[in-house]
């Protein structure tokens, strides 16, 4: 079996998928995503200039060994932008496998080990008041689980993962106006003072069942961080996420010594080696690495069972700008991993992405149902994809008042 061609797409609704078809000669085709947000045309070009030369006339079944050889081949290797290539690649290859044993991908990891997947949605409010009729609406959709963020008062903007129209979730992280950032403004002491006492509001006023998440989004320091989690302890979080910079893995040494409140990290991993350490340590307790930044489903199996060993759950990745696509690869990975923990899901079903994508994976009551077709489940209308084309964006970023850079 041979690998005859590969197609690289970039555009869809509101966002700029980058998917990758891979075409064999036996009429089965893959899926991957390599949706780097902001950045999409860099990893469709590695794509198309790199790799796709390299995978014609491959076998299609040696999904290890062609990772390995754009891994181990690329002496300069690593980082965002190539893991997402080599991520797409290996996301088609395992779609193929399925489709050749007419198995969801799911079956061919270890079956099922859930009958549905808890995923938290992001409520977002200018204020308080806003923010728990943004939670509300999730709660009436029958969530159990919401990443929570909300505008800090005598904050001249938002404040990350705030959303600039009321209810409008899918879009706050990317500016499609150009490729010049906006400036957001931030103040970490006018945020210490407030967000402690908002989300003891939230447990308040919704109760204990709520699974609570916050983003600090990398803005603090190491002693803010455990300063932070410690006065948030009664709030009862099911995880605190990116409290530092995730450059600086030894920053959360203090933060445990202080606080057990759960810590998540790891949306800007690319490899097990952003994640071993942290891990091996016991300085987090959920790995938020996604299948498209960190390699596709074969590195992301490797990291998943490393967490395993150490009683880290998953909590993968799963923003807006990832495509129905890597969010299939990671359903499967949900619906068979022994330490799965939740799911980041919003919800891209609008008659515009189900065109584009059609599947039936399904969204119930706040859990993820998986499909049961075989491969990843989910397909791609090429015709629908001539509609849509590159839009440059990006995101804002973040300076102090007195206009000092600071983490976005
Ligand atoms: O592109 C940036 C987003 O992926 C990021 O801001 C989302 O922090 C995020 C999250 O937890 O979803
Ligand atoms: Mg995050």
């Amino acid at each position: 079996m041979k690998i005859t061609g590969a197609k690289v797409f970039v555009g869809g609704p509101g966002k700029n998928y980058v998917t990758l078809k891979i075409m064999t000669d036996q009429g089965v085709y893959g899926l991957g995503d390599a949706t780097l947000n902001n950045r999409e045309t860099l990893p469709a070009a590695y794509l198309n200039d790199y790799l796709i030369p390299n995978l014609i006339g491959m076998d299609p079944r040696n999904s290890e060994d062609i990772w390995q050889f754009f891994y181990r081949g690329a002496y300069f290797r690593r980082g965002p932008i190539a893991m997402a290539a080599f991520a797409a690649i290996d996301m088609a290859l395992w779609d193929i496998k399925g489709k050749l044993a007419n198995m969801p991908l799911y079956q061919l990891f270890g079956g099922k080990s859930r009958d549905g997947a808890l995923v938290y949605a992001h409520a977002t409010g200018s204020d308080l008041s806003d923010l728990k009729d943004s939670i509300r609406y999730y709660i009436d959709q029958g969530y159990k689980a919401v990443r929570v963020q909300c505008g800090i008062p005598g904050m001249p903007t938002a404040g990350y993962g705030v959303a600039e129209t009321k209810g409008d979730v899918a879009n706050y992280i990317t500016d499609f106006s150009g490729i010049k950032p906006k400036v957001e403004i931030w103040d970490t002491d006018r945020y210490m003072r407030y967000m402690p006492d908002a989300l003891m509001d939230i447990r308040d006023h919704f109760g204990p069942d709520l699974k609570i998440l916050h983003d600090v989004h990398h803005r603090l320091t190491p002693r803010e961080a455990a300063a932070f989690a410690k006065s948030v302890e009664p709030v009862g979080l099911y995880w605190l996420e990116d409290p530092t910079p995730a450059e600086d893995q030894d920053a959360l040494k203090m933060l445990r010594q202080h606080s057990t409140v759960p810590v998540a990290i790891g949306e800007v991993f690319n490899s097990v080696w952003d994640c071993n350490k942290l891990i091996e340590q016991n300085l987090i307790d959920f790995i938020r690495v996604s299948v498209t930044y960190a390699g596709g489903i074969t590195h992301v199996k490797r990291i998943v069972d490393l967490a395993g060993l150490h009683n880290v759950r998953t909590g993968f990745h799963g923003a807006p700008s990832h495509s129905p696509i890597s969010m299939a690869a990671q359903a499967h990975l949900n619906a068979w991993a022994p330490n799965f923990g939740i799911q980041e899901y919003l919800v891209l079903g609008t008659p515009e992405c189900d065109a584009l994508f059609p599947s039936d994976h399904k969204l119930q009551n706040g859990m993820f149902q998986v499909s049961d077709g075989a491969g990843l489940g989910v397909d791609f209308d090429e015709s629908e994809a001539e509609r849509y084309h590159f839009k440059a964006g990006s995101h804002p970023i973040v300076r102090l008042e007195d206009g000092t850079m600071w983490d976005y």
